[in-house]
């Protein structure tokens, strides 16, 4: 079996070199914690305001369970769904009163799912991989947690992890918020701290994340990650003839190296520098997939901060969180990350529990069908708004909403040019259907987000 390093170097200078209003790393919330932009989400001023919530890794609502009779909000009307034990109704997620929620129902109809918890779906099949790989080839013990429920708080989400209180991430345009001081967590990070402070040193957190993201093949609203977390000791790191933070980054290296040769055997991949406001240093990894670099992972060694909050001052850690989605495409060859959604026979009949070998075969090739519409934006317009309310319309019929020219005029009006590609994995769509698409994104963009049609 062979594994394929390649130097960070290309990708790196790239980043670098490039202007950051041109990066297509802003364009992609997949780099949301790469850098730190100011936001002022008018809607959401009172976001300073955190309430924390005291029971440690429940869902905000069991912690409100004892006390709905103060909480009428939260009273759910009609127990839909059940998340690790705790009741969940759409009025508690989707809240058109409340400026501050932004949860649309497209996606609490994905709340519950736990595509991860399915051993004969891809996610869960390559979940238990990756439990197998780290009870097999890592000496230390993982505890595993798939169950814990993805609504948390602003402060598990953002705060526990030192994300700083002006970081784009934390911005209503990139993360679905119930209210002004509960999220669906952007990532399985949110978890971190409250397992550290509960006294664990080794663990896999695997769960389903939601974001305001762009559209196309490797991004989807509502993904799945998988965190892993070790601490170290002094003792573990005396004889290594290192410093205790080349240490865990030496280790770190090794073991998702080992994970990808365990999960793939050959493939070509490469480290690349990055960012993120929990670790120092911080990686990424990418993997050649579809004649492009795909980013998989995200990982570095933990902020001292984070584990001195939690009583471990002499220690040191890593981190990483995986993007489940991305790692199975490479594994199953599938094309498109909408497939993971698919109830299609011709889908899921293809997967079965433990077999990592297969690949996918498309059953069918349906024609795309691509529309442009152009418009004048207005100040407040953002790209993930355009893309929630096209799959607000179109759901999972869109394959990718891309601008395709972009241009100020004298007067200092800027215009945005979107090409919307329509494709159905399975089924043909008529022009009629597609028309009549297109015509209601027209009318909610305009009446939705401002802008002026052209
Ligand atoms: C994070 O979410 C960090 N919490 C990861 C981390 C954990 C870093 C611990 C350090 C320590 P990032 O935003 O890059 O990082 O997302 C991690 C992975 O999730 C990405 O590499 C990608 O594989 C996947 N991902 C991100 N956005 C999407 C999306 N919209 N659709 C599908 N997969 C996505
Ligand atoms: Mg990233």
């Amino acid at each position: 079996m062979l594994i394929r390093v390649l130097s960070t170097h290309p990708a790196l200078a790239f980043r670098m070199a490039t202007p950051l209003s041109h990066s297509p790393l802003l364009k992609s919330p997949s780099y949301l914690f790469l850098r730190h932009h100011s936001f002022a989400p008018p809607s959401l001023s009172c976001f300073s305001s955190f309430r924390s919530f005291s029971s440690p890794l429940s869902c905000p609502f069991s912690s409100l369970s004892s006390d709905r009779s103060s909480k009428k909000w939260m009273q759910p009307i009609a127990a839909l769904l059940e998340i690790g034990g705790v009741k969940i109704a759409r009025d508690d997620v989707v809240k058109e009163s409340d400026p501050a929620n932004n949860v649309p129902d497209t996606i609490f109809s994905k709340l519950g799912t736990e595509l991860h918890r399915r051993d004969n779906h891809p996610i869960g099949i390559l979940k238990n991989a990756i439990y197998d790989y780290f009870d097999t080839n890592i000496s230390a013990k993982f505890v595993k947690f798939d169950d814990l429920c993805p609504i948390v708080s602003v402060k598990e989400n953002f705060d526990d992890v030192l994300v700083p209180a002006d970081h784009i991430s934390r911005s209503y345009n990139d993360t679905y918020y119930v209210d002004a001081q509960t999220v669906l967590r952007c990532h399985t990070s949110a978890h971190q701290a409250e397992l550290l402070r509960k006294g664990h040193t080794q663990f896999l957190v695997t769960g389903d994340v939601y974001r305001r993201d762009s559209i196309d093949s490797t991004h989807y609203p509502v993904f799945h990650q998988m965190e892993g977390v070790r601490v170290f000791s002094p003792d573990d790191w005396a004889g290594s003839g290192m410093d205790a933070t080349s240490f865990a980054a030496m280790d770190l290296k090794k073991s998702l190296e080992g994970l990808a040769k365990h999960l793939f055997g050959t493939v070509d991949m490469r480290w690349v520098d990055t960012y993120f406001p929990f670790t120092n240093p911080s990686f990424e990894l990418e993997i050649y997939f579809q004649e492009k670099w795909m980013e998989v992972l995200g990982c570095g060694v933990t902020e001292q901060e984070i584990l001195r909050r939690s009583g471990r001052t002499d220690g040191v850690a890593w981190a990483f969180g995986l993007g489940l989605e991305r790692l199975a495409m490479v594994l199953f060859d599938i094309p498109d990350i909408r497939l993971f959604w698919s109830t299609d026979q011709r889908f899921t009949s293809q997967f079965s529990e433990g077999k990592l070998g297969i690949k996918f075969k498309p059953f069918s090739k349906y024609p795309p069908c691509y529309k442009d519409m152009s418009f004048w934006i207005s100040d407040s317009f953002t790209e993930n708004n355009l893309c929630e309310v096209v799959r607000g319309i179109a759901g999972d019929l869109v394959e990718e909403v891309q601008l395709i020219d972009n241009f100020t005029n004298k007067k200092g009006m800027t215009s945005h040019c979107y090409r919307i590609a329509y494709r159905s994995m399975e089924r043909s769509l008529t022009d009629e259907e597609i028309n009549q698409l297109q015509w209601r994104v027209r009318e909610a963009a305009q009446s939705k987000l401002n802008v002026v049609l052209r």
